[in-house]
């Protein structure tokens, strides 16, 4: 397998990216290797479940027509969840397959962190790397630009090169070189997080250019389902039935940026908003952490299927792990699990226990208070703390849940009224997920792999500073 290809992207969807790659060594034969499937993943910012067409086809929008296609060629997850409602602990639980208790990643790293996850986490990429894999990575990081923490060490290991496009609406050509390599390639689109900056046509009225109308969204999707399209066009042509493209969120919409934020669907948190604040990123209703999921891979996944599996992208690790061969450290407590049959052989049974961490809306950065189980999910503690908002401002106010605030799915999407404590079916699922709660801090308090990170800042460690671009913010630690 010696193919070359060439994806051709919008250079505007790399928003101070990098395209990062590099050659690992590997003592495998290239008969070996070739008979490895490539991955890529592709992973967008901010968006909502309901910014995928194929969820809500009664809407009757088309802004999302590739990844559309994707769906009716592979697999829709519909109960597929991002690892936290933000994005420096999602991305670190999907390259780790841990929550954030493990790997020490429970918030954000700020412009000037001058750390990011810890060294002593060990990533997809570099697992992957040592099994022969070619590993590259474009677009946003958000676990560490400094020193031993920057991409090109935990992603990257030995050759590799830092692109950097020149402005938006330009076009980024690069070549990827497999040399007789399977790859793996991580794409984390700047997409939908603002600024926002579509194409606009140029017979757009003056009223679509206008900011604050909600045109821009649209048209910022349209963009990034091009792209999405872009790259299963040059995947399809260079090695069609040998690649896997997995396509997900690392969080909600960010619902104080109003017109400039994503749909959550039906999933609309009402308890929470009737009570004041909001429901998407930050927070761990459904509109914070549920997102768009799509895995596709002609002739291994069943085209045009839907699963509604309980799954996280913490499984993205293990499940690519073992379509690759890969035994993950055994040293180290892991918290994703394989989803291959879900995705091969049209299996449903996802985590019997799925717990969502506390993102910065309420509660201890990184604590385990919210839990689904089957078509329940339980609160320890709701509301808003910090920069957490609703689109107007408005914030409600924290609350402890003793006992837990439980909630059927099934019956009640938009999670707006919890069931009566006492019934029969309150009590059967409060039991079960407090023994598991219990079990689970059990296992992290004696998980001897626990990280933990340096969050502190130095305005040294703030990087690409030039007024000159909008994309390239300068910053002075506060
Ligand atoms: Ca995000």
């Amino acid at each position: 397998m010696a193919e070359v290809f060439t994806l051709l992207l919008m250079a505007g969807m790399l928003m101070c990216g990098l395209l990062l790659h590099t050659v690992s060594q590997h003592g495998a034969s290239v008969d070996e290797l070739s008979k490895k499937p490539n991955f890529i993943i592709i992973l967008a910012d901010d968006i909502g479940w309901g910014d995928l067409d194929a969820n809500q086809p009664e809407q009757k929008v088309n802004n999302t027509p590739y990844l559309n296609l994707m769906a009716e060629q592979g697999l829709r997850l519909t109960d597929f969840h991002s690892p936290a409602s933000t994005c420096s602990p999602s991305r670190a639980a999907i390259l780790t397959g841990r929550y954030g208790l493990r790997n020490g990643v429970t918030h954000n790293f700020a412009v000037g962190s001058v750390a990011g996850l810890p060294l002593s986490e060990v990533t997809l990429p570099q697992l992957l790397q040592k099994a022969g894999y070619y590993t590259a990575m474009i677009g946003k990081w958000h676990l560490g630009h400094n020193g031993p923490y920057n991409p090109t060490y935990r992603v990257t290991s030995k050759h590799y090169k830092v692109y950097i496009p020149a402005r938006k609406n330009e076009m980024a050509t690069w070549t990827l070189k497999q040399r007789g390599q399977p790859y793996l390639l991580y794409i984390a689109l700047a997409h939908m997080h603002v600024p926002l900056a579509p194409p606009l046509p140029p017979d757009a009225s003056a009223t679509a250019r206008r900011p604050g109308d909600c045109q821009v969204y649209a048209a910022s999707l349209r963009e990034m389902d091009g792209l999405v399209g872009a790259v299963k066009r040059a995947s399809d042509d260079a090695d069609k039935g040998n690649t896997l493209i997995w396509f997900t969120g690392d969080n909600g919409p960010w619902e104080q940026k109003c017109q400039y934020a994503g749909s959550v669907g039906p999933f609309m948190g009402k308890w929470q908003t009737s009570r004041g604040g909001g429901s998407a990123k930050q927070t761990t209703w459904e509109g914070g952490h549920r997102v768009p999921t799509v895995a596709y891979w002609p002739g291994r996944i069943p085209a045009n299927t839907t699963s509604s599996a309980l799954l996280s992208g913490m499984d993205i690790f293990p499940t690519l792990l073992s379509l690759a061969g890969v035994t993950p450290p055994s040293e180290r407590r892991y918290d994703g699990i394989d989803a291959t049959d879900i995705l091969l052989r049209g299996e449903h049974v996802g985590h019997e226990f799925l717990f969502h961490p506390n993102s910065g809306a309420a509660g201890k950065f990184g604590d385990l208070q919210t839990i689904r189980t089957g078509t329940h999910k339980a609160f320890y503690i709701t509301g808003k703390l910090g920069a957490a908002e609703a689109c107007g401002g408005a914030t409600g106010r924290q609350q402890l849940h003793d006992p837990p605030l439980i909630f059927n799915l099934d019956r009640d999407r938009a999670e707006e009224t919890p069931l009566e404590v006492g019934t029969p079916e309150y009590q059967v699922v409060a039991e079960r997920i407090a023994r598991r709660r219990e079990e689970l801090l059990w296992d992290i308090a004696t998980d001897k792999s626990v990280s933990t990170a340096d969050y502190s800042t130095e305005q040294s460690a703030v990087p690409c500073c030039d007024p000159t671009q909008p994309v390239c913010r300068c910053y002075t630690l506060g």
